[in-house]
């Protein structure tokens, strides 16, 4: 990559050459971790970062974006992605490792699911009688319980920030032939998603938002709507038709992705990483500690480590 990573690797090569013990080496560069903007994925940034320190390394915690980080983690900007749900970023995640750089480190323990749903009181209210079969969104009456203000008398899909999957949602609209009743908004940050739950509840209105499966919503009463059913290629990003992308998401992995000299630079870390592997309570819990209980991401962490210091310490082993 650039310059003052050859220069440094240098640097490190004359300490090595003077008989410096490779803990000098993996203090030397540190290992670097994506930051993105929902809550599980930070805090297991942290738990990871915590983990890694304790081992004698040094972390950087990197702000990043969605998509783009397959391609940093591809370069060796960044070392890995550690939450890489399959519906919204096996595309960047496989164009990394199609170019060389990028490699698969294994899954997490469970089965992902992102889609657009609703929480559990619009349904009890009657707001679109048929819920959660997609087909309930056809009908006007269902679709006016839904307008706000932004959707110009419209019902509103609150999406999750467009950088997470650009334009899957409006299509999916159009490809199901309701954009005439429905329109889609993103949402800023996972935050403002859950804003929405409480603003809509006050308002007595509908809501229908982007979500996803574990979350901390798990235990707070939230219902996937159901669309036809997902197929690999289905999706108009994926070469599909307007005929076929109106599908649902797929019930996906949960991957973690490395870059491809990371077991070399740093072989105990790497190790501790493929070993790590998350099940989706555990994962609902990472969320749970910020979005319900409050802790900062760093508190979530170290929370989370001393409820599970000994899964911990054998993956460290
Ligand atoms: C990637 N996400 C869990 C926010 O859908």
């Amino acid at each position: 990559m650039t310059k003052s990573k050859t220069l440094k690797g240098l640097a490190v090569g004359a300490l090595l050459a003077f008989g410096a013990s490779s803990q000098v080496a993996q203090a030397a560069d540190p290992i670097r971790i994506p930051i993105l903007n929902w809550s599980s994925q930070i805090v297991m940034a942290h738990v990871m970062a915590q983990v890694f320190e304790e081992m004698g390394h040094k972390v950087e915690l990197v702000p990043s974006e969605s998509a783009s980080r397959y391609e940093a983690v591809r370069i060796g900007d960044l070392h890995v992605a550690h939450e890489t749900w399959e519906s919204t970023m096996a595309l960047p995640f496989y164009d990394a490792m199609d170019k060389g750089g990028l490699i698969d480190a294994g899954s997490h323990n469970l089965i992902t699911f992102e889609e657009m749903g609703v929480p559990n009181w619009v349904i009890e209210q009657g707001l679109c009688p048929g819920l959660p079969n997609w087909e309930a969104l056809k009908s006007p009456e269902c679709a006016k319980n839904f307008a706000t203000a932004d959707s110009g008398g419209k019902g509103r899909w609150l999406e999750g920030p467009v950088e997470w999957h650009g334009d899957v949602m409006p299509n999916r609209l159009k490809g199901l032939g309701i954009d005439d009743l429905w329109t889609v908004k993103f949402a800023g940050s996972a935050n403002a998603l859950w804003a929405e739950l409480d603003a809509a509840k006050k308002e007595g209105r509908g809501t229908v938002i982007f979500n996803w499966s574990p979350n901390f919503t798990d235990a707070a009463g939230f219902t996937f709507i159901e669309f036809p059913p997902y197929y690999e290629g289905c999706r108009i990003e994926n070469g599909g038709t307007w005929e076929t992308t109106g599908c649902g998401s797929p019930k996906g992995w949960l991957k973690k992705a490395a870059h491809i000299k990371f077991p070399l630079s740093h072989p105990d870390a790497y190790k501790f990483y493929t070993k790590m592997s998350f099940n989706a309570p555990q994962i609902g819990e990472m969320a749970d500690n910020v979005d319900s209980k409050g802790m900062t991401h760093a508190e979530a962490a170290a929370a989370f480590i001393a409820n599970h210091r000994a899964q911990i310490d054998l993956w460290k082993n």
